[in-house]
């Protein structure tokens, strides 16, 4: 029996719907609480605990710590890059509040260590565009960025000043089947194939040319994972760490899902998210992340698109 107990907040979410169920098969799913303001799927409210939370709310989380003994906290909560912009204010509580709520609890010692996603979003405009490194200028100028390179920050503060074991990653765009992601400016690279399978044009909101970097779910269930359980040692970076996965543009993603279904057409139409695009890299250096960790990708543009195409056929079909 694991002696661990681990809490995910935001189990509803595009990560946490696919981190909760990875964790309940190391932990078992007693040992694994997931938590939300919103309904999880069936699979996560069937497979072990779940509380509606809110993770504003000192009071709440110090009591849901307690009630469960929490060892581990995966605090996934967060507005994304989209949604950030049009309600700063809440951004800013839900993503600050909530992480530094966390942070100060590990600080008392009762959680011995803490999972926070940090983004590409930290990076700005005046950032290196190609191979971005780990370390450079970030500067960014959307909401989002400011509260993930605030927490970058608070994430490095606490572990020098106090000892916390906070550990992060800046994913790049992360593309699943099992949760739809809400307010991103990736989220078309997950939008596009259910316009495809469904036999519907789509409409993309980013130019054809704009190159992200973007990695397939299971890479990043995988990278979590193996940055939380190496030794606390071979983490030199309490920040947050840079990692790859692929790196493609909206045409390019188009004619790869073009080769399971060729008459699939896509118009663009840039909206407010094209900016944002723009100010982010369109390809990251992750060495620091293979050194300390041995970080590889597993999945390049065309491995991800037919085994996103075969998963999502199987959930909608
Ligand atoms: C977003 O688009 O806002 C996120 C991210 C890159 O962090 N997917």
């Amino acid at each position: 029996m694991s002696k661990d107990k681990i809490w995910v907040i935001g189990a509803s979410g595009q990560i946490g719907s696919d981190l909760v169920v990875e964790l309940r098969k190391i932990y078992g799913g007693a040992n694994v609480i997931a938590s939300d303001i919103k309904e999880p799927n069936q699979e996560i409210k069937e497979g072990g605990p779940f509380e509606a939370f809110d993770v504003c709310s000192v009071d709440e989380v110090s009591h849901i710590v307690k009630k469960y003994q929490i060892t581990e906290v995966y605090n996934l909560a967060a507005l994304l890059s989209g949604t950030a912009e049009k309600d700063p204010r809440f951004a800013w509580r839900l993503n600050m509040n909530g992480l530094f709520n966390i942070l100060n609890v590990a600080k008392e010692g009762l959680v011995k260590k803490i999972f926070w996603p940090s983004s590409i979003a930290v990076f700005g405009p005046t950032t290196p565009k190609f191979d971005t490194p780990q370390v450079t200028i970030t500067e960014p100028n959307t909401v989002y960025g400011i509260t993930k390179i605030a927490g970058e920050r608070w994430c490095e503060w606490f572990f020098h000043k106090y000892g916390v074991d906070v550990r992060s990653i800046r994913y790049p765009g992360l593309i699943g089947y099992k949760a739809l992601p809400g307010g991103g400016t990736t989220d078309y690279a997950v939008d596009i194939f259910y316009h495809a399978i469904k036999g519907m044009d789509y409409e993309c909101f980013l130019s054809k040319d704009t190159m992200l970097p973007m990695m397939y779910m299971p890479d990043g269930i995988r990278a979590t994972l193996d940055l939380m359980h190496a030794p606390s040692s071979s983490i030199k970076i309490r920040s947050s760490y840079n990692i790859a996965g692929m790196s493609f543009d909206p045409q390019m993603i188009h004619e790869s899902i073009q080769r399971h279904y060729p008459e699939f057409n896509v118009n663009y139409k840039g909206d407010f998210r094209q900016e944002i695009a723009n100010s982010w890299p369109s390809s990251i250096d992750d060495s620091e992340a293979y050194k300390d960790w041995g970080w590889k990708p597993g999945y390049d543009l065309t491995s991800m698109v037919d085994d996103m195409i075969i998963q999502l056929k199987h959930k909608l079909l």
